[in-house]
């Protein structure tokens, strides 16, 4: 048959208007920029995601809300890799149990989900250093998200390892990932460094070849000049209290064909200690999401599934100060920290049907919760009494204070030690004038608690002793800036502690392994001589408390309400749910996943609580969550 020139021309311009991923085999998915849409396999196509961390929630849920995410009528979900859930130390890799990703992937696809992947490599996400491992501060200022070479490459032998076992869930490979985004909102950073992102677009390019790459930042000029590359398609991202046809506008900017695309649609906001808890009226989500979809945008809806905190996950932001995240990430989601449809939810779905088919049959309900009532718990021990079993390899010795990084522990608490070197007749001033205590340090004095040193807010303590007394002080990371200029956030007594006028040496710094302790059974495993004689006094301070929750033949989801207690961190049967601080709030109760517990085995309970315990040790298991109270009224 002789073609017509015409018909060449037109054939070939359409070679050059679609990326090159319509060339590949079987399955394609890359940009129609004379439609102005997504390609999948030739046909248009418009995503609607939700984002879901897998980071954030127990292995054994992931399939329930990813189904419930299916089932709400999404077409795709969005998820992190935070680097440093998966390298610990460098060079030491974790893809197994809750952080086995391509398990995550094969659930998702198995679900019937695509899959936006966003491997950073750094992440904000309100987690721990925006994803970025603390080990890369063992370089004194270390330029991190920036061409330093250091970083660069730390960042390269992790996507080495990481990058490699995504090509197989490619989507031109027949996996379900359909794109990859590079960085994460880069033009909020001050660095600014385009060599940066022009490193991490090779990079992504040698391993994932044809997948389509894109970056996402915030709806301002500044941001989206710094954030976006030649090369990689610039997407927005833009909550409720947003003109849509502005941000797109904006977009269009940078991308002036191609498909509007709203990368993180925020459903609702996250909480900082001491915050009233955020939430967004569902109407404003679904109508504005109505609104995108109508235009034709492909959106993912951040969050979607929230999820929890556990262990020491939670980052902080430093703007009007620092402010340390909850543990809970329930974002005020349309699948609650528990996964439990919301109205918020029924209300998106409802959306959603007008666009496309959204899938017969029942939305899966919420998981059981049961209210196991009250525990009462029994003081194990001051943590100045467990030394030997927190931190068995004994103490550094140092003139001065090491920081957290420097003792390579990232996480969780180091007791600093030293003595008083004269006695202080009068009370007088422990100080960290450069305000050096990262973040909370809890003083003791003999064993006595004094008080509190805290970052930006508590930079004096009066204490009283006598020459050759033992000087405590517990600090507590509460979990490093994961967003701005300040991520470079090093945990412990950063700089010199003062006494008065005199600067204070010779320290022993304890580096402590509560977490590993625990783990080997301690405290229940072993006997524990408990000190019913405890006084008033001693429920001050940071002290540890056990108790047993009995089985009852159920494993259900239930909160834990420490009411009266103060600020502390929980374990139960050997898990880290993370912190809980109810005298700050908002967050009142702490998730507690129904698989962990045991249907026939007693249920270990443990608790470090820092400040002050109740008069009535006990805690209460609950069937459902509080999350929106300020101050707890005793
Ligand atoms: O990309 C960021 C995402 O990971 C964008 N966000 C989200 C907030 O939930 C999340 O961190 C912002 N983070 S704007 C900065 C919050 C400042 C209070």
């Amino acid at each position: 048959m002789k073609l017509k020139p015409g018909f060449i021309f037109v054939t070939s311009l359409l070679f050059l208007v679609t990326s090159r991923t319509e060339l590949s085999e079987g399955h394609s998915f890359g940009v129609d920029y004379k439609n102005n849409c997504f390609l999948k396999d030739g046909a248009p196509f418009q995503y609607i995601s939700g984002s879901i961390h897998y980071s954030r929630i127990p292995r054994v849920y992931w399939k329930d809300r990813l189904l419930k995410m299916y089932m709400a009528g999404l077409n795709a979900i969005q998820t992190y890799v935070p680097w440093n859930y998966h390298e610990p130390t460098p060079g030491i890799y974790n893809f197994s149990g809750d952080r086995d990703l391509e398990h995550f992937l094969d659930l998702a696809n198995q679900t019937g989900l695509l899959v936006i992947l966003r491997p950073g490599p750094y992440i904000c996400a309100e987690w721990e250093m925006g994803g970025l491992p603390a080990w890369l501060l063992h370089k004194p200022n270390i330029i991190l998200r920036s061409a330093d070479p250091d970083y660069l490459q730390a960042v390269d032998s992790w996507l080495a390892v990481l990058l490699p076992k995504m090509k197989p869930w490619l989507y031109s490979n027949g996996g379900n990932i359909i794109s990859v985004q590079v960085e994460n909102e880069y033009g909020s950073y001050f660095a600014c460094d385009y060599n940066y992102l022009r490193h991490l677009h090779t990079l992504f390019q040698l391993f994932l070849e044809d997948t389509f790459l894109f970056t996402t930042d915030g709806n301002t000029d500044s941001e989206m000049a710094c954030g976006t590359l030649e090369g990689l398609y610039a997407t927005i991202d833009f909550g409720t209290d947003t003109n849509i046809t502005k941000a797109f506008q904006r977009q269009r900017r940078f991308e002036p064909s191609g498909p509007l695309v709203n990368s993180e649609f925020y459903t609702g906001w996250l909480d900082h200690w001491g915050d009233n808890h955020a939430q967004v009226g569902l109407e404003k989500v679904s109508q504005m999401l109505d609104d995108m979809l109508t235009l034709g945008a492909s959106v993912n809806m951040y969050m979607f599934e929230g999820g929890t905190n556990f262990g020491y996950w939670n980052g902080a932001d430093y703007d009007t100060g620092f402010r340390p995240v909850v543990t809970s990430y329930d974002y005020d989601a349309p699948l609650s920290e528990a996964g439990d449809p919301t109205d918020k939810l029924l209300a998106i779905k409802n959306v959603i049907s007008k666009f496309r088919a959204v899938p017969e049959g029942p939305m899966p309900p919420a998981t059981p919760k049961y209210a196991y009532g009250f525990v009462t718990l029994k003081k194990v021990g001051n943590i100045t009494a467990l030394l030997d079993t927190l931190s068995p390899q004994g103490p550094l010795r140092s003139q001065y204070p090491l920081t957290f990084e420097e003792i390579k522990q990232y996480y969780g608490y180091v007791l600093y030690r030293t003595k008083l070197p004269r006695t202080l007749e009068d009370k007088t001033p422990l100080i960290s004038p450069l305000n050096g205590v990262h973040d909370r340090g809890y003083v003791l004095v003999n064993g006595v608690f004094q008080g509190l040193l805290e970052r930006e807010t508590i930079l004096v303590l009066n204490v009283t002793g006598k020459e050759g007394d033992t000087l405590d002080i517990l600090v507590e990371n509460m979990g490093r800036v994961n967003f701005g200029p300040y991520i470079n956030d090093l945990k412990g007594l950063v700089s010199n502690l003062y006494l008065g006028q005199d600067i204070l040496s010779d320290w022993l710094i304890y580096s402590l392994d509560i977490d590993g302790a625990i783990a080997t059974g301690w405290p229940h495993a072993q006997p524990q001589h408990t000190d019913p004689t405890a006084s008033s006094q001693d429920c001050k301070g940071p002290v540890f408390y056990m108790g047993t929750l009995e089985p009852t033949g159920l494993a259900w989801d239930t909160f834990l309400k420490l009411r009266g207690w103060t600020k502390g961190q929980v374990w139960i049967n050997g898990v880290n749910l993370g912190r809980y601080w109810p005298q700050k709030g908002p967050q009142q109760t702490m998730y507690v996943p129904g698989p962990l517990l045991s249907t026939s085995q007693p249920n270990n309970i443990t608790v470090l609580e820092l400040e002050e315990v109740p008069s009535d040790p006990r805690v209460l298991f609950m069937d459902r969550a509080q999350l929106n109270r300020s101050t707890e009224r005793s």
